[in-house]
């Protein structure tokens, strides 16, 4: 006989020893809609809210909408939106299952019912993880106006398809039908992410309807957050590994024993007590946002280019590596804790050995080509800001310019065992055509790159001492290779 598949009706049979939901998943309503159903709000956001579903806060249940892909829907609709969270540290697995997800949805698909949820006066938090490239922003950080999407949406002859056009249309739905107050959640690696979704939300309302940018401004409120844990995209062998268990999940997801979420404490109506499943609700998320996008993240996409480069495939093998595993001490020590404010209650020394730690849970496999994707949209708030900090203070960001030099080689597009990669980015064509164009030349490669002012603020581009660190640590990169590079 072949295992269960996962769905209410089978939760009864799954064999002991798997954690459950302890309520029951059909009696709850919806009171949340989540844009982007990947695997971190899976492992995430989904989880904090399952806690409190069970502790009696049934009102919280998760409408998870994707924007485009219906490969979710697909795995968890025959589920009835239950899927499997397995954790995994170095002490071994341990398989729990989620119920807040209530209802899943693929816009494009049923486009009717996406709005029906998002302007439903019981929809109180509309949150997201989209990730960056989603928001369209424009190089100033207000909304790209000319971007595709953006363009199509702002026309309004069409259902939208940019989330920045879906969510100002909800909320001119929700005006209109006078729904109440409402709170919009972003939950992407993106600084000051509240600011910058409000920010891109009110610049589209404006171009529509200049009252309603003031109504939102009275009636939505787009608290920051800091969310923090590594999920993986999931593999098959993830999915061997559940089968193992005793059921089938066509689409579970893996993730490390660590979780973290600091919100900003500023919703335009009623939340879930998220504190009481672990959340930290503050008054100024700000701190704690850049410690995390710059010691984390920016090490993460320091690791992915320079271990790609190298030719390894994930973060614990290249934490094995003692020439990039010795970097990242560095990378912190020197160029991002002293860019960093005191962050309350968190000594950053222990902090950062804390990510190494974490980095090399071999329990975790993390493709560093996971981490690399989308490049243009991280390395601004991951490794440029720190980096213009470092130079306005008077001192020279030297591992910094290596990890910017790696990415910069990294876009070559061949590793140095001879294996080859695409370019994952929304700027892909345009950076592979500038790096094949420039070759393996460091100061025509570097220049090249340099240019691109979407992706270098002027200031960074035109500092004629920073140039010069990129421009040698990309020489020594091409000709020595990544280990010799970095242990010398
Ligand atoms: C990673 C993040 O893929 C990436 O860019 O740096 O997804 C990272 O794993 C999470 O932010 C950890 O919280």
């Amino acid at each position: 006989m072949s295992p269960p598949r996962l769905s209410r009706h089978s939760l009864p049979q799954l064999p002991a020893g798997i954690r459950r939901p302890a309520y029951d998943p059909a009696n709850i309503r919806i009171g949340i809609v989540h844009l982007g159903l990947g695997a971190f709000h899976r492992a995430h956001q989904a989880v904090y809210t399952d806690d409190r579903l069970a502790a009696g806060e049934t009102g919280w249940g998760i409408s998870g909408m994707s924007l485009r892909s219906p490969t979710v829907r697909e795995a968890l609709a025959p589920q009835d939106g239950l899927y499997t969270v397995l954790e995994r540290g170095p002490d071994g697995d341990a398989a729990r299952i989620v119920g807040s997800i209530a209802e899943v949805l693929t816009v494009p698909e049923t486009p009717e019912r996406a709005m029906a949820r998002l302007t439903d006066p019981a929809t109180r938090i509309i949150s997201l993880t989209v990730t960056e490239k989603a928001y369209c922003r424009a190089r100033d950080g207000g909304l790209d106006a000319a971007h595709p999407d953006i363009r199509h949406d702002l026309a309004g002859e069409a259902f939208p398809r940019s989330a920045p056009g879906l969510l100002v249309e909800a909320l001119r739905q929700r005006r209109a039908a006078g729904a109440p107050a409402c709170t919009i959640l972003c939950c992407d690696n993106l600084p000051r992410n509240g600011e910058t979704v409000s920010r891109i939300v009110t610049e589209f309302a404006a171009r529509r309807d200049p009252g309603l940018a003031a109504w939102i401004g009275e009636n939505v409120t787009f608290p920051s957050t800091m969310v923090d844990r590594i999920v993986p995209a999931t593999r098959d062998e993830d999915r061997a590994a559940v089968a193992a268990l005793g059921y089938e999940d066509a689409w579970p997801v893996v993730a490390e024993p660590f979780t973290q979420w600091v919100i900003e404490d500023r919703f335009a109506g009623p939340r879930p007590r998220w504190e009481e499943a672990g959340a930290l609700l503050v008054g100024d998320v700000h701190a704690y946002e850049l410690m995390k996008l710059r010691c984390l993240n920016g090490a993460h996409s320091s690791l992915a280019y320079l271990g790609a480069l190298a030719g390894l495939e994930t973060v614990s093998d290249a934490m094995a590596e003692p020439a990039l595993a010795g970097f990242l001490p560095r990378l912190w020590r020197e160029d991002v804790i002293p860019t960093l404010a005191p962050v309350p209650g968190v000594d950053l020394p222990t902090y950062t050995a804390q990510l190494a730690e974490r980095f090399r849970n071999p329990a975790i496999r993390h493709r560093l080509l996971q981490i690399a994707m989308d490049g243009s949209q991280k390395l601004p708030q991951r490794l440029l800001g720190p980096a213009l900090a470092r130079l306005r203070a008077g001192a020279m960001p030297h591992a910094i310019a290596m990890a910017v030099a790696g990415w910069m080689a990294f876009l070559l597009g061949t590793d140095e065992r001879g294996g080859t990669h695409g370019i994952d980015d929304p700027m892909g064509e345009r950076l592979s055509a500038t790096a094949r164009a420039a070759g393996r030349d460091a100061a025509a490669l570097s220049q090249a790159l340099f240019a691109i002012d979407e992706i270098f603020p002027a200031e960074l581009a035109e500092h004629e001492g920073f140039r010069v660190a990129v421009r040698e640590a990309l020489g020594r990169l091409l000709a020595q290779g990544v280990r010799k590079t970095l242990a010398a």
